[in-house]
This record gives structure tokens, C-alpha cells and sequence, in this order.
């Protein structure tokens, strides 16, 4: 049988994803054949997925952690919207979410198999949610208002107090999105965690900036109830709920998460956060100083206007490169993207102008 090459990520440039650290790899072998759908079955990776909450919570800002692994930031999405949907059932029979336009395409996906209404409002000039337009959004309908911490299009952290501030005074949930940005954001300059605002859900993904295997999403409630607004009654498992989405799940990727997070939590990733940084800084320098016009990174994450015709040229050349709605080349500084594969990616972009 003829084997594919493997991934390699020598030119991936735009992905939120990146090589698994090799603590996570190994971990995601040996639970390949598990299933923390059933915990009673699958101890061990049940203990596993446990312990994974714990880190999250940590790493977040939340001492008593109610959660679970999830198949990635879509997922914990959609049950963040399903569980403020649940949990305000005698308050309206007429759901709405606020969010803004920055939040990811997840949130339609919950909206439409919620039946619930996504309002997406304008952000403001820096690409972070306007908090004029988010107040006027609300109504006695609104049981979500979202915040995005580390968007993906810009890397932009919205404001999140106020943000919680909107939510609690109309009687609805807040929940933060830092899929991407939640290993980044303890160590930043914008620093924000369940600590410093009382968001009620937060989804922060081991497969995207926690180095574990996909698929492993993060979603974290601060009160028990969100959980249990999720939970199904489970007749032939020993078991007898389950608040997953999916039933069957990868214990490939819960293992690999808490094996991730041990080794990298939280000297791996502060270290990881500041080599990113000090990248996207010197990229966006580097751009700049050829004309090209830049967002200023506030996250690890470098958007710049490259026009069409270039980014083709660059893509021909193998550089697997995405761009913004507003037509913005976008570089995630995830940990395989270098100041040598920048520097080569720079010397092909002066080359094809
Ligand atoms: N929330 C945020 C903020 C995200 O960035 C993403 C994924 C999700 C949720 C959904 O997570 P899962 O894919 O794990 O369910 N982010 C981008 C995506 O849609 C990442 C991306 C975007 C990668 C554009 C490459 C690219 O060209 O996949």
C-alpha cells in the first residue's frame, strides 16, 4: 500500500494549528483505542480528562473548573450557546445571541441548529467589538452575548468587561471565544481571565495554541449549572448523563491535551508566547518597512495588505497563506513558523513584486 508524505509545516503560514509537542504525540498513540465518552469503560482517560479541566481552569483564571475536552472551538461553541439557550427557558421562548462580526463561523453553525437568532454587530475602527452597537443589539430576548479573546481574522481581544457588564445587566450569559488565544492571553499585555471579568462559558482549544493532537477543544463554565444544562440522561451506560455533544470521542486527543499541558503549562507556553511575539513584531516591522501596510499585532497574529496578484504568486511558490474577508494576507506565528521560514517567505515575497 502506498503511504502519503506526511504533514510538513515548513510553509504553513495561516493555520491555527501546528505540530503536536512530542509528549502529545505519544499520549495520543497509546489512548488511540479510548473512548471518555464512557467514562465508566475508560478510566483512566476519564482521570485524564479530569486533570486536563483542571489545567484549562488554571490557565484560565478559574479555580473550580466545569468542563470537558471537546472536538475543537466549534463544538464548545455550539454548547455554549445550547446551555445559555437552556438555562433561560422561562425567561424567553424568543433566543437571540449578540455577537460581533469578528466572531467565528461557529456561531452560525450553532444559531442555525439551535434555532436561535445570531445578531452580528459591527466592530469598531481596530477590529474589536463596539460596544455602542452591542448595547443597542441586547433586548430582553438576548440570552448570549460573546466575546471574542483572540479573533481570527486579526488576533483582536475584545473589550471583555464591558462586554460582561452588557450581558449581566440585560439577564444574559457572557461567553468569551479564546480558542486560539486562551494559552496566548495569560502571558499578554491585554492579560484577561475569569479572574479579572465573570464571564459565565469560556472555549479554549489544546489543538490550537496548547500543542495537543486534534481533535481537542476546551470548553469551561464557571457555575456547575452550565454544564448541567447540557447533560442527557444515558439509560445503558454506567453512567448515567452525558453532557458532550458528540457520544463516542477521541481519548486520542483528551490524553494528548492533558499530556500537552503538563509538560507546557506554564513555563512551555509563556516561553512560546514571548519567542511568538517578539516573530509577529519583527515581521510586521519587516512588512512595514517594504510599504506594506499592517495590522498592528496585538496577539501573535500579523495581518497585512498584500495585494491579490502577489498572494497567488506566493501560494504558487507553495505558501499556504489565507486571507481576511477585507482581503488581508494573515500570518499565525503558531510555534512551527520561524524568523527562518519568515525570512524565506520575505525573500519569495521580494521576488515575485
Ligand atoms: N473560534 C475561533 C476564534 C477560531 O479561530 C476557530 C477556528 C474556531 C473557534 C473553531 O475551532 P475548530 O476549527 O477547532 O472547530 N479557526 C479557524 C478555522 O476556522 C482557523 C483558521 C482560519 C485556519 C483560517 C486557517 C485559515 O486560513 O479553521
Amino acid at each position: 500500500m502506498q503511504r502519503s508524505a506526511p504533514q510538513t509545516f515548513d510553509r504553513v503560514l495561516s493555520s491555527m494549528c501546528t505540530e503536536p509537542h512530542p509528549a502529545a504525540r505519544d499520549a495520543a498513540e497509546r489512548f488511540l483505542a479510548t473512548n471518555p465518552g464512557d467514562p465508566a469503560t475508560y478510566e483512566e482517560v476519564a482521570t485524564l480528562e479530569a486533570d486536563a479541566v483542571d489545567t484549562l481552569g488554571e490557565i484560565a483564571g478559574l479555580s473550580d473548573p466545569n468542563g470537558y475536552v471537546t472536538s475543537g472551538g466549534t463544538e464548545a461553541n455550539i454548547q455554549a450557546v445550547r446551555a445559555a439557550r437552556n438555562r433561560s427557558r422561562d425567561r424567553t421562548s424568543n433566543p437571540n445571541v449578540v455577537a460581533p462580526e469578528s466572531a467565528h463561523f461557529s456561531f452560525n453553525k450553532a444559531a442555525d441548529v439551535l434555532g436561535v437568532e445570531l445578531r452580528l454587530v459591527p466592530t469598531d475602527a481596530d477590529h474589536r467589538a463596539d460596544l455602542d452597537a452591542v448595547r443597542a443589539a441586547v433586548d430582553d430576548d438576548t440570552v448570549l452575548v460573546v466575546g471574542v479573546a483572540g479573533s481570527t481574522e486579526f488576533g483582536r481581544v475584545d473589550p471583555i468587561p464591558n462586554l460582561v457588564d452588557i450581558a449581566h445587566d440585560a439577564g444574559a450569559f457572557c461567553h468569551v471565544d479564546a480558542a486560539w488565544g486562551g494559552f496566548l492571553l495569560p502571558f499578554a499585555e491585554t492579560a484577561w481571565s475569569f479572574a479579572h471579568a465573570p464571564i459565565d462559558s469560556l472555549t479554549v482549544d489544546p489543538h490550537k495554541c496548547g500543542r495537543a493532537c486534534i481533535p481537542a477543544g476546551g470548553l469551561l463554565f464557571r457555575e456547575r449549572a452550565g454544564l448541567d444544562a447540557l447533560a442527557v440522561e444515558t439509560p445503558y451506560l454506567e453512567s448515567t448523563s452525558q453532557a458532550t455533544l458528540t457520544g463516542t470521542r477521541s481519548g486520542a486527543g483528551v490524553a494528548s491535551a492533558a499530556a500537552a499541558m503538563d509538560a507546557l503549562w506554564p513555563d512551555g507556553y509563556r516561553r512560546e508566547y514571548e519567542r511568538a511575539a517578539d516573530l509577529a513584531a519583527w515581521f510586521a516591522g519587516e512588512l512595514r518597512g517594504r510599504g506594506i501596510e499592517v495590522v498592528d499585532p496585538e496577539l501573535p497574529l500579523v495581518a497585512a495588505d498584500v495585494p491579490g496578484p502577489l498572494f497567488e504568486a506566493l501560494r504558487e511558490r507553495g505558501w499556504r497563506v489565507s486571507r481576511t474577508g477585507s482581503d488581508l494576507l494573515r500570518v499565525v506565528c503558531m510555534p512551527h513558523v520561524t524568523r527562518d521560514s519568515l525570512s524565506s517567505f520575505l525573500a519569495d515575497l521580494d521576488a515575485v513584486r
